[in-house]
């Protein structure tokens, strides 16, 4: 899951931010485009998880507490919490390979829910996006025009979807977040670059992390990568910290821009850009978190958990 920039550091960053296009702009569109164009449907009643199960401690509120949020300071991980966050990467990957598995046309978003939510209860851990902020649903499911924090629904996948399955899984008190976008059925040659393009981005972005570098090499990288693949990346979602809490700092922005900051041994953060085929620029649906581009255009990402090591960076979500 990705943790959305405040407008005012946005603003502070980029001179350029619309957020007021009406959205019906896209749907009427609609018909120009080779994909489908997805809006928000019926969904299903909140599945529940196991009292056996620990929990993060928004789960049963829906809210974050004021400890869970704020504190300005990047954590370094001891070697218990290092620990951790490896099992919790592999767990989230475990889920997401085995949900990946049943990805086909006419299967819904809600079906792609339940299969994370049943797996998650076999395994013994918590989907970290259920109830976060009230959060409906235990993956976001983000397909074609929706750039993310797409709430399963009814919608069955259609021939020539793009869709993005993002797992966070909290498991023995670390999450562990990671997403790829899958193409179902006969994806078209534009939509196929796209998504290799924004797999390659934040592969790139990973590479050139370690103990000393800028964190604003990530966004330089990640752009770089963008631009001469033809794509824009959305600036409007950015990485985050990671650990006993689902975000925390550092913010890991996509787009270039300078900052002194450098990454230390020890740091655990996502790398999850979002790269867009036409405009970069998003609008948040009434339900508070489908986030849709504003011009209907298509988007891909790809995230991993990673922690700073002495000379690189391990990928604890491989
Ligand atoms: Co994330």
């Amino acid at each position: 899951m990705i943790k959305k920039l405040s407008y005012s550091v946005y603003r502070s960053l980029r001179t350029k931010f619309d957020i007021s296009s009406a959205y019906n702009v896209a749907v009427t569109k609609a018909l120009d485009r080779k994909f489908s164009l997805v809006l928000p449907q019926e969904t299903t009643p909140f599945r529940t998880i196991p009292d056996h199960i620990q929990k993060p401690p928004y789960a049963v509120t829906g809210h974050l507490a004021p400890k869970q949020i704020g504190g300005e300071d990047v954590e370094v991980k001891n070697k218990h919490q290092i620990v951790g966050m490896r099992k919790a990467g592999k767990m989230a990957r475990k889920i997401l390979n085995q949900t990946a598995e049943c990805l086909k046309i006419g299967i819904t978003t809600d079906e792609i829910d339940a299969k994370v939510h049943q797996l998650c209860i076999e395994n013994d851990v918590y989907p970290s996006p259920l109830n976060y902020k009230h959060f409906p649903k235990s993956v976001c499911t983000s397909i074609n025009n929706v750039a993310c924090h797409g709430i399963p629904d009814l919608r069955p996948l259609t021939d020539g979807d793009i869709i993005n399955v993002d797992i966070t899984v909290f498991c023995d008190g670390f999450h562990g977040d990671l997403s790829e976008t899958y193409l179902i059925g006969n994806v078209d040659e534009k939509g196929r670059k796209l998504v290799h393009a924004t797999k390659l981005a934040r592969d790139a972005a990973i590479s050139v992390c370690k103990p000393g570098v800028e964190y604003c090499q990530i966004g330089k990288t990640i752009s770089s990568v963008a631009e001469a693949h033809g794509f824009s990346v959305v600036p409007a979602f950015i990485g985050h910290g990671i650990g006993e809490r689902f975000h925390c700092p550092p913010d890991i922005f996509h787009f270039a821009y300078e900052s002194p900051e450098v990454m230390k041994e020890g740091v655990t953060f996502t790398i999850e850009p979002i790269l867009s085929e036409g405009n970069d620029e998003v609008e948040i649906l009434s339900d508070g978190w489908t986030a849709v581009m504003c011009d209907g255009s298509r988007t891909a990402q790809f995230e991993h958990t990673v922690l700073v090591t002495k000379d690189g960076v391990e990928i604890l979500t491989e």
